[in-house]
């Protein structure tokens, strides 16, 4: 039966809200927001008298890496907003594209009065774009156009090889930056940027990261909350600041220097972009912070238990910078008046504070505030170096900045009961990092390829060669056993070899290369590598997606036959393809001195090109896992009706098949006879190299289908007891963590909904990118009573009121057991056995179920933690593991610890759109499952049943005559015996020796 939502009481939302409501309240990521913002533009210019159009273009990479993804699905939308989306080659091409959107008013024939751009790039991508970003910031916007440039910096390196930071790009090529901290800042900011680069002749930098652009909120799209002042006292030059044609290479070098970047700065100061957030009646001690680390700051105040009459007490001013480059000088005046010390907060190289220290340098010696942020009062340029307050390595951690803070707060002539509060918390939060630092559990969710992935076999080297790294889904063949080491940036692949090759006696290596890359930039390092003559074998590993970024097309034609010719034309000494289905190809389809193999000769094909002269390409033809899973699902890819089983009763256990297929799909399973392998036939994406290693206990099933889970009889779910809910009055914070792939990031965005229909203050953000190939995700949910009251978008160390542990393995991260602290936090674990990738390598893993327990009690109270096997139970009730989510979200409802009602809930479910009514009764079931555990686990336990193999013996007897009937059956009554007498004998001889013990018998009987 279906089950109906009356949602009366709940705002009216449509999925298609977040690109058609005019005006009001919507909730979507940042992603969507830029999206969104795009629309916007086009409304205001609309209600402005303008005929303007958009254009956008760039190319992926984490944190943006699904923003072309949005783009797509959202193009009904941005065609009716006159918005063309063309998504570059690579990411400097693009940018010579948005060059192009700004010329269309020089000539005669615009259809448009100017085209407002976006750029798009992760930070390397920018890196690869700093010739064409002078040329085209120097030549300048067009009027009534302007251009975004969005900047994904990865400031830790979660999904990228360098940790990235583009303001000192963008500041050397004389591009404003504005950086925004919250998805309602990527709309407003957004559009000052537009406003701002049309004023000035600038290109914008708009710096996105994590925080910002993988969080989602609750955010106001009203046009007209934005209130744009176009200045009307700066004395521009009576030609403008646009770009223009005929111009002269000094004079628009002139017109930067001299006008547009001032014009810029003078946009920030009449809009008041950048602006005190905290004062106090008589400030001293002042702290300048900008995007993500204004986020944080505002946690560490939180953390640190600083109320609005400590900040007066301390003297305490905030200033919040939306534009860290230039810093606009008139603010930080006004700000820095009357301190006498201010507090640099911002992540990666000085950008803020140097500017800051240069716009006080000047000043007297008796007003100029002391200027402390990367470095204590001795400064940087001391020898030694005074010490380090906030690093410019990795990410700045709210903790690490409420220690800076109380350490500057203690040296100010405050109340004793003020600095011993502050102590406490600094003492709970040095407390925790002890905790974290002390040594654990060894076992870690690290991302690994896809069950069945083609690289997988791909990225395998014969014995004695080594091989280097792509950019793409194969450069965690890096951390596997592949004989793979360093890598290049995005297109340099196998390049460096032309440095080594001539100074060493090695005389050949092999280099990956994804497809993506080679159609991005990777065709000219082959160009290179021929040109140069080194003995080098590119695999390009063509598994038709860009794979690492959420499996988009390649952005041009591209085929097998494509890449062949391509690299024939380059001149390549020899090309071999090899494929899982060498058969598919139809005659002529390669030129005729390409030999095809099936993957099963790889190795020998590789002995063969390592010992060809010159260039040699591999091209591996394979389709991506991921990809495939997706196309079969929407029947556009062929399924075949084959199935591999493991009989557990042949197999020995050794994990051979584990290794040698590298598939995440082959898990143990913990029998009466031992540990032995099963195939998890519901990650399994039918890769068949498990059946590789010649295991008789692999047995194919031709033509069979898997048989269709049963769920559970429907139960009567309406007497459920209504729980109570917690408030929101202050913000709420629920941990979500889980396994990549597996719909973590769904609980969120669910969540984050049902709060945004009841009207609530939400923030989501997830931390995804690289951990989505089977790593360790964690969704930090907050919610309270209304939107200001939520700065951060991270819960504070030991703020989770909820950690909701999908996975107990990533439940006793770093990350889940800094949020939880006694007294406020409860914890619900999955305790669902899923190894980690290491088991692959390591057959004889050990999951360490119990001790992982004792780390959450030991984090939460032994009372605020529970424990069950949610997998089990949702699958055994729904028929499929995917339920399991929505079951613990049920449960911890149930247990009154989801502070939004069942109707919002159920409504999100809706309005998500994918199997509502399986999420829906799974969320019942998980309800149920708290009130009446034995009802559940009765209703779920037919369909979970182990096979009696599965049922470990619970005395030695037990296990003795298992064995003997197991022999019976195998052979007969006298060989059985035999075993019982042996065992019997063993048994008398220990019992005389060691009384009591049976130790050695058990060893025997097994
Ligand atoms: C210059 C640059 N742009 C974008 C990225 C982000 N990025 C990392 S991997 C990847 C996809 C590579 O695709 P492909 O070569 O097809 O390999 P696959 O992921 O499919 O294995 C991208 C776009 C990057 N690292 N560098
Ligand atoms: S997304 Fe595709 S290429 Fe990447 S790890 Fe998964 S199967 Fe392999
Ligand atoms: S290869 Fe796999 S299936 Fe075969 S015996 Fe070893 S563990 Fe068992």
């Amino acid at each position: 039966m279906a089950i109906a939502v009356s949602s009366t009481s709940l705002a009216p939302v449509t999925l298609d809200d977040k690109y058609e409501l005019e005006s009001g309240r919507i909730f979507v990521t940042g992603v969507q927001a830029l999206v969104r913002l795009l629309i916007l533009q086009r409304q205001r210019d609309k209600l402005a008298g303008l005929n303007t159009a958009g254009f956008v273009s760039g190319y992926r990479g984490s944190p943006l890496g699904g923003l072309d993804l949005a783009l797509w699905k959202a193009a009904k939308f941005l065609d009716r907003a006159n918005i063309k989306f063309q998504p570059g080659l690579n990411e400097d091409l693009a940018a010579t594209s948005i060059w192009g959107s700004q010329q269309v008013n020089l000539y005669p024939g615009a259809k448009v009065d100017g085209v407002f751009a976006m750029w798009y790039g992760k930070g390397p991508g920018v890196d690869r774009c700093g010739d064409v970003f002078k040329h085209a910031n120097f030549a300048g916007t067009s009027k009534h156009g302007g251009v975004l440039v969005l900047a994904g910096d990865d400031h830790a390196a979660k999904s990228s090889t360098l940790p990235h930071q583009s303001d000192h790009q963008f500041s050397a090529a004389m591009i404003p930056v504005l950086y925004p901290s919250s998805v309602q800042e990527v709309i407003d900011l957004g559009l000052h940027g537009w406003a701002m680069s049309r004023y000035s002749g600038c290109w914008v930098g708009f710096k996105c990261v994590s925080d910002t652009v993988e969080s989602s909120a609750s955010v106001s799209i009203d046009p007209a909350r934005v209130k744009i002042v176009v200045p009307d006292d700066f004395p521009l030059p009576p030609d403008g600041v646009s770009i223009r044609w005929p111009d002269g290479f000094l004079q628009t070098e002139a017109r930067m220097q001299d006008f547009k970047i001032y014009a810029a700065l003078h946009y920030c100061r009449t809009n008041q972009l950048n602006r005190i957030v905290i004062d106090s009646p008589e400030p001293r001690l002042g702290i300048i912070t900008s995007g993500k680390s204004y986020l944080d700051v505002r946690q560490a105040l939180d953390d640190l238990g600083i109320t609005e009459a400590d900040a007066a007490e301390i003297g305490m001013r905030v200033f919040k910078v939306a534009m860290p480059w230039p810093l606009e000088p008139e603010g930080v005046r006004h700000f820095a008046e009357g301190l006498s010390e201010i507090l640099v907060v911002e992540e990666k190289r000085q950008i803020v504070e140097y500017q800051l220290k240069e716009q006080l340098y000047n000043w007297r010696d008796d007003v100029r505030p002391r200027v402390v942020g990367k470095f204590d009062e001795k400064g940087e340029w001391t020898r030694p170096h005074g010490d380090w307050l906030l690093p410019a390595t990795s990410e700045l951690t709210p903790a690490m900045i409420a220690r800076v803070i109380a350490q500057r707060i203690e040296r100010l002539d405050l109340h004793p009961r003020t600095i011993e509060k502050i102590r406490r918390r600094v003492e709970f939060i040095n407390q925790k990092e002890a905790a974290l630092a002390r040594p654990r559990i060894e076992l870690a969710r690290v991302p690994y390829f896809c069950s069945g992935c083609p690289h997988n076999t791909s990225t395998n080297v014969p014995e004695g060669s080594r091989a280097t790294a792509g950019i793409g889904c194969h450069v965690m063949a890096i951390w596997m056993d592949r004989k793979t080491s360093t890598f290049t940036h995005m297109g340099g692949e196998g390049v460096p070899w032309i440095g080594q090759a001539p100074f060493t006696e090695e005389k050949h290596i092999f280099a990956n290369l994804g497809d993506g890359t080679y159609y991005h930039s990777g065709i000219l390092a082959i160009r290179a590598a021929v040109a140069a003559k080194v003995n080098i074998t590119y695999k390009i590993l063509y598994n038709d997606a860009v794979a690492m970024t959420g499996g988009q097309p390649v952005d041009g034609p591209i085929s097998p036959q494509d890449v062949a010719r391509q690299c024939a034309a380059e001149g390549v000494s020899k090309i071999v393809v090899v494929s899982d289905e060498p058969d598919k190809y139809p005659s002529g389809y390669f030129s005729s001195d390409i030999a095809i193999h099936h993957r099963s000769d790889l190795d020998v094909v590789q002995r063969q090109l390592r010992d060809t002269d010159g260039c040699t390409i591999l091209l591996y033809d394979q389709t991506c896992a991921a990809e495939k899973r997706r196309r079969r699902k929407r029947g556009k890819f062929p399924d075949p009706a084959r199935r591999v089983v493991i009989n557990e009763l042949v197999c020995e256990g050794c994990g051979d098949c584990g290794v040698k297929s590298n598939c995440v799909s082959v898990a143990p399973v913990e029998t009466e006879f031992g540990r032995k392998r099963t195939i998890d036939q519901s990650s399994c994406n039918k890769d068949y190299s498990c059946v590789n290693g010649f295991c008789p206990s692999f047995v194919t099933v031709e033509g069979g289908q898997l048989r269709k889970p049963k769920k559970a009889e429907a139960a009567d779910f309406s007497g459920l007891p209504d729980p109570v809910r917690p408030t929101t009055h202050d913000p709420y914070g629920v941990l979500v963590t889980g396994i990549g792939g597996t719909g973590v990031v769904t609980i969120g965005a669910l969540l984050g909904m049902a709060a945004h229909l009841e009207g609530k203050g939400v923030s989501v953000l997830d931390m995804t990118g690289l951990a989505q190939k089977n790593g360790a995700v964690v969704s930090h949910v907050r919610i309270a009573d209304a939107p200001e009251q939520l700065y951060a978008t991270r819960i504070a160390a030991g703020e989770a009121k909820l950690v909701l542990a999908c996975d107990i393995l990533t439940g006793v991260g770093d990350e889940a057991l800094a949020k939880m602290q006694k007294g406020v936090t409860k914890a619900l674990v999955n305790t669902a056995l899923v190894m980690p990738a290491q088991f692959t390598r390591d057959p004889d893993l050990k999951f360490p179920t119990g001790s992982m327990e004792q780390e959450i009690k030991d984090a939460v109270g032994p009372g605020d933690a529970e424990f069950f096997d949610g997998t089990k139970l949702a699958t055994g009730l729904m028929g499929d593991s995917i339920a399991t989510n929505l079951f613990m979200v049920g449960y911890a409802y149930q247990r009154g610890l989801i502070p939004v009602g069942e109707t919002s809930i159920l409504k999100a479910i809706e309005l998500n759109g994918a199997s509502v009514e399986s999420n829906k009764q799974s969320f019942y079931w998980g309800r149920l499952a708290a009130v009446d555990p034995a009802h559940v686990a009765a209703a779920a336990i037919p369909k979970a049943a182990k096979p009696d193999s599965q049922r470990l013996s619970e005395s030695l007897d037990e296990m003795i005559d298992r064995r003997a009937k197991f022999l019976t059956d195998y052979q007969d009554a006298a060989y059985a015996k035999r075993y019982i007498d042996f065992v019997a004998r063993v048994r008398a001889a220990e019992g005389a020796k060691q009384p009591g013990t049976t130790d050695l018998t058990e060893a025997v009987a097994r």
